[in-house]
């Protein structure tokens, strides 16, 4: 299967399960924000479905999507430019989803580390839907023809599955039909840690509210949240090299580095064996004056939920003249009648 043939498309999704994160900006919108010029048709979706593997208060759900389109706004994203919508409103992606169900085999789903993370010791209570997670994203991916697919690291091996199962049912059908999705997986924040605990990843639904800086935190609550971060006592290291065995620092510099667009090299030129009493403040500054116009934003976006409800209905309008044909193609393929 040639990738050339498929025209370059970015595809790429967001859970409206909470409150955005740092790690959802740094990881996914700012660098959705960052691509929006490059002239490659984008489709960014809030992912409502996936939000309901795992339980979703239904108000909560249905605001938590217009704030999260009010947050891809608000970091830079032009509705009128790239295509924003969300999922339920397209149902060519569950659609697609059941024909991935029946191309993906057990012994692939079971391997998904995200699966295990968050089912738990519990697994056998977890949904049926939390495990088939991984089909459902390849299908919002291949439903477009996506060609890449800009996440953070934690979303690697849902790429990797995806491309398993686009080359399985290419070889099962006899079609080159579907792209070998790239993930695309670049700068220095690709994957934030939790403010409390260097080995886990910033997360919304995380139970403490300080692992993490939401979108909507204040200048106040951003600082806090910085201040009390875990660190270990010694002063930052001279050089990059001296972050290795220290996670807990290494994400605080990775943070700064990403959000003031420099390399973590750049970073330790100027900060190397700066104590955290200096380096947090500064970086707690930087924090609020990328943050603080965001919120902003978003909060003037919310008091019209209407105009997000209009955009996200020309999104999906636009969404599914893309996502029709390419299903219909699919049953066509398979060998559904009427396709
Ligand atoms: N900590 C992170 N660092 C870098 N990127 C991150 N992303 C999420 N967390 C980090 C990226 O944000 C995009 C959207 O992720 P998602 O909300 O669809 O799912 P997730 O990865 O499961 O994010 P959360 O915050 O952990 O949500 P919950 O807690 O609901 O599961 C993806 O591109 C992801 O890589």
């Amino acid at each position: 299967m040639s990738e050339a043939v498929h025209t370059p498309r970015v595809f790429s999704g967001i859970q409206p399960s909470g409150n955005l994160t740092l790690g959802n900006y740094l990881g996914a919108l700012k660098r959705f924000a960052e691509a929006q010029e490059n002239g490659i048709e984008s489709i960014y979706c809030m992912v409502d479905l996936h939000a309901i593997t795992v339980w979703q208060d239904p108000a909560k759900l249905a605001n938590a999507t217009r704030e999260l389109c009010a947050g891809f706004i608000a970091s830079g994203l032009d509705p009128k430019k790239s295509i924003l919508f969300n999922q339920s409103q397209v149902p060519e992606h569950t659609q697609m989803a059941w024909i991935f169900n029946c191309v993906a085999r057990m012994g692939w789903m079971q391997r998904m580390t995200q699966f295990k993370d968050k089912a738990g010791k519990n697994a056998q209570n977890a949904s049926l839907g939390l495990f088939a997670y991984p089909a459902l994203m390849a299908a919002d991916i291949l439903t477009y023809h996506a060609t890449h697919v800009p996440v953070g690291e934690d979303q690697k091996q849902h790429i990797e599955l995806t491309r398993d199962i686009a080359i399985k049912f290419n070889n099962d059908y006899g079609v080159e039909f579907f792209p070998v999705t790239a993930p695309v997986i670049e700068g220095a924040a690709t994957r934030v840690m939790s403010l409390r605990d260097g080995s886990k990843k910033m997360s919304k639904s995380d139970p403490s509210d300080m692992s993490r800086i939401n979108l909507t935190d204040d200048a106040d609550t951003i600082a806090k949240k910085i201040r009390k971060a875990k660190t270990d006592p010694e002063p930052l290291p001279e050089s990059v090299d001296g972050l290795e065995e220290r996670p807990e620092a290494r994400n605080l510099v990775n943070i700064y580095a990403a959000l003031s667009d420099r390399t973590v090299a750049q970073v330790m030129d100027e900060m190397g064996g700066k104590p955290f009493s200096e380096f947090k403040p500064m970086l707690a500054d930087l924090a609020v004056e990328k943050l603080a116009p965001i919120s902003s934003e978003m909060s003037r976006l919310m008091q019209d939920p209407a105009e997000i409800d209009r955009i996200l209905a020309d999104g999906a309008q636009r969404a599914r003249a893309i996502a029709t044909p390419i299903l219909q193609e699919t049953y066509r393929i398979v060998g559904m009648v009427g396709a």
